[in-house]
């Protein structure tokens, strides 16, 4: 570590003028929870003038808010400190030369999720108008996911290159991931704990400087720079791990003839200091745009280090797997699907099928990467008719999504839950089969959100994921 940005720095004031690139459901949040805080004077949120984004400019001028979806407090909160001039949205990147502090906001979605590559083009770009406009002294902070070293890796380069500055010694540099979910940014933002992570002890002070005034339970969380990606990947790839683990053992509760719920009860009940299990939920799939991309980050992150693994040859990585088990599901959902048709004497080919729930989530109209999406080709591709339902999701590419329940189910051999909005808890067994028209209807249920035995009664094939008691029910 150089004292030259030691000494930069204690000449500068405290982190006053604020920037944050990326007006999206990470970069707005943050910026005007900056805006709000006492301890700063003004915050700019940069965002392109695209024709895809580019609305958003006036509208957060406006005060409004361009998230979809319900977040509590948002829009109030932009609202105020526009009002109060604390906070303004541009296009014109050269301001960040009037900064002290500017973060980067920007998604890394993957290329394709076969080839697993990062779509980094869009930090590239924010990080070379970043480094273009940066001063000495600026301290420049990544919240975007990124595999871990590309904080001290690529992004430093950029940075360096544009501005002709070096990274610990003209400028500090700091990764801070963001742990918003959708629907509670702001919670998220001043509850949870803020990992920050300098790419030397100086900019890590100089990033908790910044954070701190925004945290209300949170507290911060120091540690390296590649320290910080890794947390952020590992905590997602621990999650999506779990799931694989209760995915993984309601396939083995259906092989036994066995429900997994019992089973789940029972492992959750060992409670107590360093002795839980965290036993989560199984289900139709992964979705989203967190959990199936963060393990290849960190794969990624370990391969780029160029650091000697020391691991069983040839073995598949523990967290690739929990992947591929998780991205099983949706074919177990389609494999229920084809046995339930065949006990109705009906041939997959022939049939169809409505699936309820488009969404990756339950309650919300977020349809990044959906479960749904596999399964519903795999019947295509079988010759099924196949309608979707879902009541937060208004379009998806290639896929016409139907708001209207009963006209989905009309006539349907099959229904699947492949997702667990609440409306689905409510489906009448007696009103269903009289709308699907079936003597025989068939019911798969990938979220656990039906009561099995009503169905059963009226005559339903019931399937369900980890219902090993109740797949091969006996047909009246
Ligand atoms: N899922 C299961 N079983 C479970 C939990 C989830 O099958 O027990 C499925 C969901 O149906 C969904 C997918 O996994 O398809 C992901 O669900 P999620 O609850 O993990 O939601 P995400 O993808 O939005 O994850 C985010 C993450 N937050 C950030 O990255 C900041 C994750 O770290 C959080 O733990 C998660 O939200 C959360 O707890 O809400």
């Amino acid at each position: 570590m150089s004292n030259k940005l030691k000494k930069i720095i204690d000449k500068k004031d405290p982190i006053k003028k604020i920037g944050v690139i990326g007006m999206g459901y990470v970069g707005i949040p943050a910026a005007v929870l900056f805006a709000d805080s006492d301890a700063f004077e003004s915050v700019l949120g940069f965002q392109r003038n695209s024709p895809t984004s580019g609305y958003k400019i006036e509208m957060l001028n406006r005060g409004e808010s361009p998230l979809k979806g319900e977040e509590p407090g948002l829009e109030e909160l932009i609202k105020k400190v526009v009002q109060a001039k604390k906070f303004q949205c541009t296009p014109d990147f050269s301001r960040i030369s009037e900064l002290d502090a500017i973060t980067l906001a920007i998604q890394t979605p993957f290329l394709s999720n076969e080839s697993l590559e990062p779509d980094f083009g869009a930090l590239i770009e924010g990080l070379r108008l970043a480094g273009k406009y940066l001063n000495e002294g600026t301290l420049v902070v990544l919240e975007s996911t990124i595999t871990p070293g590309t904080t001290n890796g690529f992004a430093r380069q950029i940075l360096e290159e544009e501005s002709g500055l070096t990274a610990g010694e003209d400028f500090a540099l700091a990764h801070a991931p963001e742990r918003v979910m959708v629907g509670r940014l702001l919670r998220n933002i001043r509850e949870h704990d803020r990992i920050v992570g300098g790419i030397d002890k100086v900019s890590t002070e100089r990033a908790i400087e910044l954070y701190s005034p925004v945290l209300t339970e949170g507290k911060i969380i120091p540690m390296t720079a590649t320290a910080a990606e890794t947390t952020k990947t590992a905590e997602n790839t621990f999650r999506d791990l779990q799931i694989a683990s209760i995915n993984q053992l309601a396939l083995y509760c259906e092989a036994m003839g066995i429900n997994v719920y019992d089973v789940r009860t029972g492992v959750d009940s060992l409670k107590g200091e360093g002795i839980t299990r965290a036993v989560l939920y199984p289900g139709a799939g992964v979705g989203g745009h967190c959990l199936t991309k963060d393990t290849y980050h960190l794969e990624r992150g370990v391969k780029v280090s160029g650091g000697k693994l020391d691991y069983p040859d040839g073995m598949d990585s523990l967290f690739v797997l929990a992947r591929k088990v998780n991205d099983f599901m949706p074919v177990h959902m389609y494999n229920l699907t084809v046995e339930a048709l065949s006990r109705a004497g009906k041939k997959t080919g022939d049939s169809k099928v409505a699936i309820l729930g488009w969404a990756f989530i339950r309650n919300s109209d977020d349809a990044r990467n959906p479960p749904s999406e596999p399964y519903r080709n795999l019947l295509l591709r079988s010759g099924c008719n196949v309608n979707v339902h879902d009541p937060y999701v208004m379009e998806y590419p290639g896929v016409s999504i139907s708001h209207e329940l009963s006209g989905v189910v009309e006539g349907a051999d099959a229904v699947a839950i492949l997702t667990g909005h609440d409306e689905y808890s409510e489906l009448d067994a007696g009103t269903l089969k009289r709308l699907m028209g079936m003597k025989r209807p068939v019911i798969v249920d990938g979220r656990n959100v039906i009561e099995p035995d009503e169905f059963i009664a009226e005559g339903f094939v019931y399937k369900g994921i980890g219902r090993g008691d109740k797949n091969e029910h006996h047909i009246k």
